[in-house]
């Protein structure tokens, strides 16, 4: 009976181990990190992030604006106030951006 409880704790201590490699990887998908537009202006103007990474643009202030790639990489709608635009960072490299409505608003993004 002892040994039957031991290879049972393994087995579960092993599980729980499995367990949270999962988890790990689960949130390292999940990485999202945000730039607020307010006040005529991205904040950060730059970023820096891991690969794989998604971005959440929100826009705080009280005029539409758009979140585009100057690569044409990605390319948000006209976001009204408190609307949000995301975009996954998958590929290394300088991404910058900028407010097609306020060209002089400008940002970048670097993936690595
Ligand atoms: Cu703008």
């Amino acid at each position: 009976m002892a040994v039957l409880t031991a290879v049972l704790a393994i087995a579960l201590g092993t599980l729980g181990i499995g367990q949270r490699g999962v988890l790990a990887g689960a949130q390292q998908k999940a990485e999202t990190t945000e730039v607020k537009i307010d006040n005529f202006s991205f904040g950060p103007g730059t970023l820096t992030i891991p690969a794989g990474t998604v971005v959440t643009w929100t826009n705080r202030d009280d005029i539409p604006h758009t979140v585009v790639s100057t690569d044409g990489v990605f390319k948000s709608k006209v976001l009204d106030t408190d609307e949000k635009f995301s975009f996954t960072f998958s590929k290394a490299g300088t991404y910058p951006y900028f407010c097609s409505i306020h060209p002089k608003m400008t940002g970048k993004v670097i993936v690595q």
